[in-house]
């Protein structure tokens, strides 16, 4: 079970699970009864969209609810991972040398796509290393069961039916059969992780037999990779993200993680490469400035090969981790030190309380879920600016100390 913490979802990427693993519970009738009517309704409404009513059979007769992917659907882990533990673990020495091996075992898939698609080699050995731990890990779910609980369970249910949708295109289409599809509890797929939408989407056949096969091909898992980067926007010539240092009085005030400028742009307000000089044809290029950590922890330029991995999925640590991996596994490249070790980010306990006295003190972060997204972020900030304190909007235990001794001071009036 812990070798699916591994898996990128969105949901369990910053996130560790706190405890030990949580047992399976049962299945209660009325679940089940209700389950079923889900189902019969559901195969009946795949039938209505023009699905082939044996292959809406061969979906749905006969499934049950997967009591495991309840649970985990449910488990928000506690504790929230800091962004340097999972850089170092994506980016580890093990993963290098794997990838290396890997890379050199299917040197003739990855030249195959090379042929076709003009995405560098180490991202999408990255990308590879990340997803499935180079096609070790790819989840053995059921992927129809877990996206049927998933679906009836009603949390995920739109995300679910749609994945569903797509799962009968992919069996219509003969890209894959019923019992081939198998993946992560959340329903991504083979070597890429591809879910549903995605794989109809961007994935293609590179070895030629006729089959998308994310599972079993490592020319069309990779080459599924490097197409969906392309249609990203993937531009071959430029980098992907660049580690800077901040000027002194760096304007954190005008900054935020989403602001797009040219690097000739921050480079006149003094951002400079950490490591050398800027190079000119990079002058042009829009960049984000992204300080993950605050502002005493590293910074980075963000290249719009950045966003494309982050369509593959939409996580900074994501990106970051697989912009590392790639780098290193291409050569000597150290990690970006200076964390803030010391400011860990907030358990999702302490997040509610942070959200709650930042909203107490006029400062709204637009819902109190334990959740630090850019609406928490631009409250904090906006906390930070009036209380002369830099205002980088980091969610650590530094910030949670001044906005919980701020609204004991408040209370106390
Ligand atoms: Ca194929």
């Amino acid at each position: 079970m812990m070798l699916n913490l591994l898996k990128t979802s969105i949901l369990a990427l910053f996130a560790v699970a706190a405890g030990a693993a949580a047992f399976a519970q049962e299945v209660s009738r009325e679940d089940a009864a209700s389950f079923e009517a889900w189902r019969t309704g559901f195969e009946f409404g795949l039938i209505e969209r023009g699905v082939d009513p044996s292959i809406a059979g061969a979906m749905m007769d006969g499934l049950t609810i997967d009591p495991r992917i309840l649970d985990r659907d449910s488990n928000q882990p506690e504790f929230v991972r800091p962004i340097w533990v999972y850089l170092n673990g994506a980016a580890s020495d093990v993963r290098v040398a794997n990838g290396r091996r890997a890379a050199a075992a299917h040197a003739g898939a990855l030249s195959a796509v090379g042929e076709r698609f003009d995405v560098d080699r180490d991202i999408l050995t990255a990308i590879w290393g990340l997803e499935s731990a180079y096609g070790e890990i790819m989840g053995d779910f059921d992927v129809i069961r877990s996206l049927a609980t998933l679906a009836w369970d009603g949390r995920r249910r739109s995300f679910a039916q749609s994945q569903l949708f797509a799962v009968a295109e992919m069996i219509e289409n003969g890209y894959a059969a019923r019992d081939d599809l198998r993946g992560s509890w959340a329903g991504a797929m083979g070597q890429t992780q591809f879910i549903p939408t995605t794989y109809m989407a961007r994935a293609v056949d590179i070895d030629g037999d006729g089959r998308r096969d994310i599972w079993a091909s490592e020319a069309d898992a990779l080459g599924s990779a490097a197409n969906l980067l392309t249609v990203a926007g993937w531009d071959a010539n430029a980098p992907v993200v660049a580690e800077v240092v901040l000027p002194d009085g760096f304007n954190y005030a005008a900054w935020t993680p989403r602001r797009r400028r040219a690097v000739s742009a921050w480079a006149l307000e003094g951002v400079q490469l950490a490591d050398g000089e800027w190079e000119a044809d990079d002058l042009y290029r829009p960049a984000r400035l992204l300080i993950p950590a605050g502002a005493s922890g590293p910074a980075f330029a963000a290249f719009s090969n950045f966003d494309a991995l982050m369509e593959y999925n939409n996580s900074t640590a994501y990106a970051l981790g697989v912009a590392y991996l790639a780098k290193r596994i291409g050569g000597d490249v150290d990690l970006p030190e200076g964390w803030p070790e010391g400011d860990v980010p907030l358990t999702r306990t302490q997040a509610r309380e942070l959200q709650t006295a930042l909203t107490e003190l006029g400062f709204d972060t637009q819902g109190i879920d334990g959740r630090i997204g850019p609406n928490s972020r631009a409250a904090l900030r906006a906390f930070q600016r009036e209380n002369g304190m830099t205002p980088d909007g980091y969610a650590g235990r530094r910030a949670y100390d001044a906005v919980l001794a701020a609204g004991a001071r408040e209370g106390e009036r």
